[in-house]
């Protein structure tokens, strides 16, 4: 029996394993996909830490900074842990081989050659340039150097496996069940500690969102099916600027950097600088007025462009065919990132399943509240995916190592063995597109309790006809349609959980935008929405 069974090969799980790794544990990180493809790169702009190179700044102000966004839901103590750490983080990384930009910081002795220190911008909400960066592939980066640690450390790994089922016999994790989808075989492996790492449920927008098509919750809804709580799902991010036509990201260090966000009239219309939620809705005001918004890059000129920007040049030619040197980039806000998630103690437990333990956009650790600021997501996978694999590891060694009986593993495939057997008489793929809209249009960026009913109703209807859906493909092995079917059940089930909670909080706070509640109301909502079912009713 191997000590952490770690699900997701991101930045969070990635981190775990090292930690894990390093404490002395046993690791297995498994992964739908490939570790170099997750939405940790997405976070291109930059990692925060109040390190001072550029301008003066201070571990207080990140905390400060990151309550103020937060709007009252933080856990203050967490978030104060995680700015605290944040320059050990970055020192960690850059020992494991991170290439960060450089700047030249001169000596206070002229006879001395600068330094060159990590080089640092201001992104959204930050009241100085704290943000680390590698160019804008800076979660690129990051990712790519803790996966060849992880290699080099002998991390074993199971790719192209999806996550079924948590196993929790009775209030303790034993494991998890799973498809290994090349062989299309279900698997149990048993596990005294679990680590979800999974990312967050921004796909549910489908074609409204900068995330990729698997970010669907699937630890987040396992989670839930066995019993864990769920918590802040209505909060949503919604980028300011992704490109019009494709909703690929184009990061926010182009406004960090001097970019202009111009109407059709060629007028600025908000601080580029405020954070994500006050940019996002100020772009969205100017579209309900039929006014067009394009990001504005030309004054930066060619050479930084090309020096700190090359990925979002390339992504604006390729996607939208502009030239940021020349062009103006047509943009439009789309979900960018899920502040809820699987709730969390200090430690990164799970509530409700002892053992285990989520880590990174999954998880809801507190520390993001009603709006995430920029460059704070990577620094929280990092740190805290190192939290969560240190304390894992705790667990995994007063843990029994009896493993469970297959009674869950049977139970999924005879699920799975089923969608073999039946016809579906629904197309998912149609109802998956609809519930992105759905969730564009009513689950967006300004909401409303009419908006709010008719989403629930139609997810619920959805819900329904979910019986008469299935998979056409009918082959075993590499079964893409059968996936796609398993994240939509995930988003599903998920769906009504952030509709409910956003039906609930009667009034606005950061993402959360009620056109009917336009005010906080700090007596009756300055508190986390937490849901939980009993296991297996979720
Ligand atoms: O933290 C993020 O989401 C981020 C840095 C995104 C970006 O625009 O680059």
């Amino acid at each position: 029996m191997i000590d952490i069974l770690i699900i997701g090969s991101g930045g969070a799980g990635l981190s775990a394993a090292l930690a894990a790794k390093e404490a002395g544990a046993s690791v297995l990180v498994v992964g739908k996909m490939y570790p170099t493809n997750s939405q940790t790169s997405m976070a291109q702009g930059g990692i925060n830490a109040a390190l001072g190179n550029v301008e003066e700044d201070h571990v207080s102000l990140h905390i400060q900074d990151t309550v103020k966004s937060a709007h009252g839901l933080c856990d203050e103590d967490t978030v104060r842990h995680l700015c605290a750490d944040a320059p050990e983080t970055i020192a960690w990384l850059e020992r494991l081989g991170v290439p960060f930009s450089r700047i030249e910081v001169p000596q206070d002795d002229p006879n001395q050659s600068p330094t060159r220190s990590i080089a640092q911008r201001k992104m959204g909400g930050a009241s100085a340039k704290r943000a680390c960066y590698a160019q804008d592939y800076t979660g690129l980066k990051i990712l790519h150097t803790l996966y060849d640690t992880c290699l080099k450390e002998g991390i074993s790994f199971l790719d192209e496996h999806f996550l079924l089922e948590l196993i929790v016999p009775d209030d303790t994790v034993k494991g998890a069940v799973l498809l290994d989808i090349r062989s299309g075989e279900l698997k149990q492996i048993d596990a005294k500690s679990v680590i979800i790492a999974t990312g967050g449920y921004g796909a549910i927008y489908d074609g409204y969102t900068t995330n990729m098509y698997g970010a669907t919750g699937d630890g987040i809804a396992a989670a839930m099916r066995a019993g864990a709580a769920v918590s802040d799902m209505e909060f949503v991010q919604f980028h300011p600027t992704a490109l019009k036509h494709s909703a690929i990201l184009v990061s926010e260090s182009a406004r960090g950097e001097g970019g202009y966000l111009v109407n059709s009239e060629c007028e600025r219309f908000v601080d580029e600088l405020k954070p994500r939620d006050e940019v996002a809705r100020a772009i969205f005001t100017q579209m309900q007025q039929g006014k067009e918004v394009y990001l504005d890059l030309r004054h930066l000129g060619e050479q930084k462009l090309m020096t700190l920007l090359p990925q979002e040049v390339a992504l604006c030619k390729l996607h939208e065919d502009v030239d940021p040197a020349k062009d103006l980039i047509p943009i439009k806000p789309v979900a960018h990132y899920t502040m809820g998630g699987i709730n969390v103690d200090y430690t990164m437990e799970v509530t409700g399943i002892k053992g285990c333990f989520a880590a990174g956009e999954c998880a809801n650790a507190k520390v993001h509240g009603a709006n995430r600021l920029g460059g704070n997501s990577l620094l929280e996978i990092t740190a805290f995916g190192r939290l969560a694999g240190e304390n894992a590891y705790k667990h995994a060694l007063y843990a029994s190592n009896k493993p469970a009986d297959d009674t869950l593993l049977q139970v999924s495939r005879a699920k799975i063995d089923a969608l073999f057997e039946t016809t579906p008489s629904v197309d998912f793929y149609i109802h998956k597109h609809d519930l992105g809209k759905l969730f564009y249009t009513y689950v967006g960026i300004v909401r409303d309790e009419a908006g709010l009913t008719k989403a629930l109703e139609e997810t619920v209807a959805m819900q329904v006809a979910r019986k008469q859906m299935g998979i056409a493909d009918k082959s075993r092995q590499n079964n893409q349609n059968l996936i796609e079917f398993l994240e939509f059940s995930n988003a599903l089930l998920l769906a009504p959980a952030i509709i409910s909670a956003a039906v609930a909080r009667k009034e606005s706070r950061g993402a959360h935008w009620r056109s009917d509640y336009p005010e906080s109301d700090d007596t009756q909502f300055k508190k986390h929405i937490v849901l939980q079912w009993k296991k297996d009713q979720a």
